[in-house]
């Protein structure tokens, strides 16, 4: 079977990339698998996309909000129809299992219903004047050109999050999907124009950071940037974007926090500790990378945990029983070792896993077994940095206390949570725990479309994708219209 080549979207054309590079895209399952060649766009591709995106700017503006949402929404009944074909070839791209990739499919036709709700919405508000016969009030408008960058562990999902409320609020964009999965963002596109969405106003370059994503944050017609990845390319991003004044809303990583309490349902915090940490290979910016252990349950616990985690099946995320699939790239693996070596050197003891998968069905793809580490300390760096993988480390604590200030000990703070069946625990959790999420009784996955996402410390930069993207995709005018018919001088003419 000949391999397709897909090419850029630009002012509604699939054109290739002016240098006829192209990279390819495999199925990390099996290495052999070649779901496509997607083009390694530079400057001058990113420079036609965003004057297509410029041009269509002027017209997408002035479709009446209300309209626009029902694109969005003829997206999500779209979506919802070819949802199956998607997951497949979503698994087939980023490996993980298609329960998962159903999952994110159904994230962004939930997001699509959701944000097609603000096209009647997209609230500003009117205020008293402080002068007789003037009327105040403000509106939300559009940005303009948006930037967005994607990451490649919710390929569909996490555009959705950006694509549908900067559209729905009269932007045009740019988007670079990650060069792991990109024909998820390719689906997602079509999608939206099946469903009627006019050319230009969502244009995709795909490529790689250096050459395709940091043209995108430098240029001049691009008015913000929304990034989704590392806290270390965040930082470039943010840095760059600098230079041209650009706003720029980053969401980044996590070490996140699951706490047992004593008198948790052991059970549930079993399955829950299973599926935050492992589901998705580990690779969620929300993964629970950080188990605490109330120490007198920690050793039942840890015992428990271990073998369930060893039993887990591990494989191509297509076949039927598969529980965990592959890491995304050879990248990943190679980070996982490294975080697993880092742990030993520091004293941690590995309890399960702890290595790459190579052999029989494992020797084509990246695989990495499900890895527990005992014995972390908070000072370890197994315990504070971010491993995006299946690795997880567990720590013991004796009070609530001591729980929250391990919980809080590190640079992150996307999201936690708190196993008790203690009313008051709960709301001390809720209050206490440093970060942008806090689950009561589930793991720290699992975040839905309609709440704030984000996190504090180097998790973001204050923006939050959900509830709250429209503050960013929007921007405020205030109007003052004064019927008095005579000149009226603010705080001259209104003073004592
Ligand atoms: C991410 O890992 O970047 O909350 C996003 C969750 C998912 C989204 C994760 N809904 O786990």
């Amino acid at each position: 079977m000949s391999t397709k080549t897909y090419q850029n979207l630009i002012g509604g054309e699939w054109v290739a990339p002016r240098s006829g590079k192209t990279f390819r895209n495999v199925n990390p399952a099996d290495h052999r698998d070649v779901v496509g060649e997607f083009p390694a766009s530079q400057a001058e591709d990113v420079a036609l996309a965003v004057a297509a995106a410029r041009k269509a700017f002027a017209t997408w503006r002035l479709v009446p909000a209300p309209k626009r949402a029902e694109i969005l929404y003829r997206t999500g009944q779209l979506l919802a129809e070819r949802k199956e074909q998607y997951a497949q070839q979503m698994t087939r791209e980023m490996g993980k299992v298609l329960a998962e990739t159903r999952g994110d499919v159904q994230e962004a036709i939930d997001e699509a219903y959701y944000v097609a709700g603000e096209g009647r919405r997209l609230f500003g508000q009117t205020t008293p004047s402080e002068l007789a016969n003037k009327f105040a009030m403000s509106v939300r408008m559009p940005v303009g050109v948006i930037g967005m960058i994607a990451p490649w562990n919710f390929p569909m999902a996490i555009p959705s999050w950006k694509l549908f409320p900067a559209l729905v609020a009269g932007n045009t964009c740019v988007i670079k999907p990650a060069e792991d999965t990109p024909l998820s963002t390719y689906n997602l596109v079509q999608t939206l124009m099946d469903a009627g969405l006019p050319p230009g106003v969502v244009n995709i370059v795909s490529g790689f950071g250096p050459e395709a994503g940091a043209p995108l944050v430098e240029h001049p017609d691009v008015r913000a940037i929304s990034f989704t990845g590392s806290s270390a390319v965040g930082a470039m991003v943010a840095q760059r974007a600098a230079a041209t004044f650009k706003p720029v809303s980053l969401e980044m990583g996590g070490k996140n926090a699951m706490i047992v309490m004593e008198d948790a349902n052991l059970e549930l915090a079993l399955e829950g500790a299973l599926w935050g940490a492992f589901g998705t290979t580990g690779q969620r910016c929300t993964a629970t990378s950080r188990i605490l252990l109330h120490r007198s349950i920690a050793a039942e616990f840890t015992e428990k945990l271990v073998a369930r985690a060893a039993a887990l099946k591990v494989g191509n995320g297509l076949h039927p029983g598969v529980e965990v699939g592959p890491q995304v790239n050879e990248q990943q693996i190679a980070t996982s070792a490294e975080y697993v070596a880092i742990a030993l050197a520091e004293g941690a003891k590995l309890l399960t896993g702890g290595k790459a998968l190579t052999e029989g069905d494992y020797a084509h793809g990246t695989f990495f077994a499900p890895t527990i580490f005992g014995a972390v300390r908070p000072e370890m760096r197994i315990a504070r940095e971010e491993v995006f993988g299946p690795v997880v480390a567990l720590l013991e604590f004796d009070t609530l206390e001591e729980a929250f200030a391990i919980a809080n000990s590190i640079e992150y703070g996307l999201s936690t949570s708190l196993y008790s069946r203690d009313v008051n625990r709960a709301f001390a959790a809720i209050r206490d725990l440093e970060a942008g999420i806090t689950y009561i009784n589930a793991p720290t996955i699992g975040a839905e479309v309609h709440l704030p996402f984000g996190g504090v410390k180097k998790t973001g930069n204050g923006h939050r994708e959900g509830l709250g993207a429209l503050d960013f995709y929007t921007t405020w005018k205030s109007v003052y219209v004064d019927f008095s018919d005579r000149l009226q001088r603010a705080q001259i003419d209104n003073a004592e």
